[in-house]
């Protein structure tokens, strides 16, 4: 990269809320699920005490923001009803914009959980269908938080029933456009707009394995880039290790190879190890230019 490219790169900027994120370094969003069955830490955090105190945590080992989830969308999982959800996240939302000066993210493909997220100072709306509920993208264009929209083929109820594309980075990169496209037309600002290529969601392990080896195509979109890998299902393919919580070192590769392949936020549970390791990669990084 020449300077003039490099000084834009470092420039780059993510807006949400009151927030301007810059991208010069990969991000780090810790993962909160404030749910019984989450895949890797179901039940953990359902307490909202457990909940803020984790939160804390995670800020404290160096998370550049927190994404509070009140529904597993594991594969087969069933959808909980807006009320339930809202029990379990708006407390805890409330309670970490207040003990927080980073941005909180509610993880919701619900258009009620997301407004009332947001008035509760949430500043990152991050929706796992990608804003194709109209409502989703209304409750977006009326307030000013970043969004994050992920690709996901069909529902998580059925996603992992023999999934099939052409070319899996071609579709989804191409679903991301359409959706970025959109919410920029409804009014969300370009700035805004992250896109995600939802790993596990509805991929087998070779596409999967397919979307990460050619990051750099979804990051050619323009637009802030997430990716979260984090101790999902494929990593326990590879490594033979059935506990999610047993995947962090596969876990932690996944964000470093993310973040040199044009990735601006990684989504991972395990906080301290991804940002000591990010720390050590940017460190070689800035050596070698
Ligand atoms: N993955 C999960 C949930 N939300 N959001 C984005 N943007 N990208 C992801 O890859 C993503 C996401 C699933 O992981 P987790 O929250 O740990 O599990 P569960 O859905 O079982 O709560």
């Amino acid at each position: 990269m020449n300077d003039a490219g490099a000084a834009a790169a470092s420039s780059r900027i993510w807006r949400c809320g009151r927030y301007a994120l810059g991208l010069a370094r990969p991000l780090v969003m810790g993962i909160l699920n404030v749910t019984p069955d989450s895949f890797s830490d179901g039940g953990r955090f359902l307490d909202p005490l457990a909940a803020l105190e984790r939160g804390l945590q995670m800020a404290r080992e160096g998370a550049d923001m927190i994404d509070v989830g009140g529904e597993s969308t594991r594969p087969g999982s069933d959808e909980v009803s807006v009320v339930e959800e809202l029990e379990r996240v708006l407390p805890v939302v409330a309670a970490l914009v207040h003990g927080l000066d980073i941005p909180v993210s509610i993880d919701t493909r619900h258009a009620e959980v997301a407004r009332a997220c947001v008035a509760e100072g949430a500043s990152i709306i991050n929706d796992i269908s990608g804003f194709r509920d109209p409502a989703m993208t209304e409750a977006a264009a009326a307030c000013d938080a970043g969004v994050v929209a992920m690709h996901m083929l069909g529902e998580p109820k059925t996603m992992q029933a023999a999934p099939e594309y052409g070319d899996v980075v071609v579709e989804v990169r191409d679903y991301l456009a359409s959706q970025a496209a959109a919410l920029e037309a409804a009014g969300v600002a370009c700035e805004r707009i992250a896109v995600d290529p939802g790993i596990g969601f509805g991929k087998t392990t070779e596409h999967n394995l397919e979307l990460l080896a050619r990051l750099p195509e979804i990051a050619a979109l323009g637009h802030t880039v997430l990716v979260g890998a984090s101790r999902k299902r494929f990593i326990g393919e590879i490594t033979g290790e059935e506990r999610p919580d047993r995947r962090v070192a596969g876990s932690v590769i996944a964000a470093v190879w993310a973040a040199g392949h044009g990735v601006d936020v990684v989504r991972v549970h395990d906080v301290a190890e991804t940002v000591r390791a990010l720390s050590v990669w940017s460190a070689i990084e800035g050596g070698a230019r």
